[in-house]
């Protein structure tokens, strides 16, 4: 088609004027269906969509062919290992929030270690599931020595006071039976989830949603590179946490487990059971209640394992597998601050 030399200027207007008028109605369609929701766990805004806020999530398409290869993001029994870089915090984090979920947090501050409560209390309101409902349970013999934090919303505090020791070795093991009547008495109306962490740690880096699982243990940070006849498993078939040099699959670190809080129960009542019957014949196992979690762990397969990032020690330096540190434990001097060598 021919135009006269005066129409053409008109002609390209009008298709100028269709295609900017094509382009916001697109535009004002596509933008009005999406909501923008901001996510802690990346710091910015992510798109959710309007009417379908759950079901569709616009997120990073999953990929099936790349992902972390210098570290097993699975075990044997397809449990997954949670590692940086295989899981998306923000998807993850918006899933398990739309199910309002409280997650118990228990700490153990007896004697001198009530002086580690401050840091850890004030670094998990800073990473420990942020945004999520989060109730401390502080076991102490020094209720007047914890400190008072300041808590975001949703999260609360209670201080549970316990008999002291002249021996840690018993401190530690008694968690078990403190936890399981604490889940008995309290716990198992008040949370959904619950996780055990040792007090003499920090938090550096966020821990999420990520974490959750039916039963939850974490790899240790000294042995997760080491053959299963190097583990520090109770050695002796006397007592009932023993493990054959022949048997188990990772060594898991006393000071991080949780789960279901009817899941963590039973782990802790099986515990306890094992730790009285074993003082009874008495037999204490190597490293006391994390060798009967180990043990318990070895037939009961944990449906979630956490890398090292979710236990780190301060005296190790950062490996190449580690990506980030998440939470780890301080040096101490444990001759000052134990009740006994
Ligand atoms: C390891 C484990 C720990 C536990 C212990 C068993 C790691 C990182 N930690 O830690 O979880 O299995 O071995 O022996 O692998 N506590 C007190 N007051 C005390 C002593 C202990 O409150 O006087 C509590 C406190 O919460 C502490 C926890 O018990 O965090 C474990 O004690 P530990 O940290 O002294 O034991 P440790 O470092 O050998």
């Amino acid at each position: 088609m021919r135009f006269s030399s005066n129409v053409k200027p008109f002609v390209l207007l009008l298709i100028v004027g269709i295609f900017l008028l094509l382009g916001y109605v697109h535009y004002s369609f596509f933008n009005e269906r999406l909501n923008w929701v901001w996510c802690e766990a990346s710091n910015r805004d992510i798109p959710v969509d309007e009417d379908q806020r759950n079901t569709r999530l616009l997120y990073k398409q999953p990929s099936v062919l790349v992902g972390r290869t210098d570290v097993m993001a699975v075990t044997p029994w397809l449990a997954p290992i949670v590692w940086q870089g295989t899981f998306d915090p923000d998807l993850v984090d918006i899933i398990y929030k739309s199910m309002n979920l409280t997650i118990a947090t228990t700490v153990f501050a007896v004697g001198k270690y009530v002086r580690f409560l401050r840091d850890f209390l004030e670094t998990a309101e800073k990473y420990f599931l942020v945004d999520f409902n989060v109730r401390y349970y502080v076991f102490t013999d020094r209720p007047d020595n914890v400190p008072s934090v300041t808590m975001s919303q949703g999260r609360h505090l209670s201080v549970i006071q316990v008999p002291g020791s002249n021996r840690w070795q018993e401190i530690s093991a008694r968690r078990m039976e403190i936890i399981q009547t604490a889940i008995e008495r309290q716990i198992s109306r008040e949370a959904d989830y619950i996780f055990c962490l040792d007090v003499d740690s920090k938090f550096h880096a966020r821990w999420g949603a990520e974490s959750l699982g039916r039963l939850v243990a974490v790899i240790h940070p000294e042995l997760y590179n080491q053959p299963r006849d190097r583990f520090s498993y109770e050695r002796r078939p006397a007592s009932t946490a023993y493990i054959p040099m022949v048997e188990g699959d990772y060594y898991y670190a006393g000071a991080v487990f949780g789960g279901f809080v009817e899941d963590v129960y039973t782990l802790t009542k099986v515990c306890r059971k094992q730790l009285e019957k074993d003082a009874r014949n008495s037999i204490e196992a190597a490293w006391q209640e994390e060798s009967h979690l180990n043990r318990y762990l070895l037939y009961n397969k944990p449906s979630k394992l956490l890398s090292p990032e979710y236990l780190w020690q301060d005296f190790h330096g950062k490996t190449k597998e580690i990506k980030v540190i998440r939470f780890s434990g301080i040096i101490k001097n444990y001759a000052e601050i134990r009740p006994n060598v």
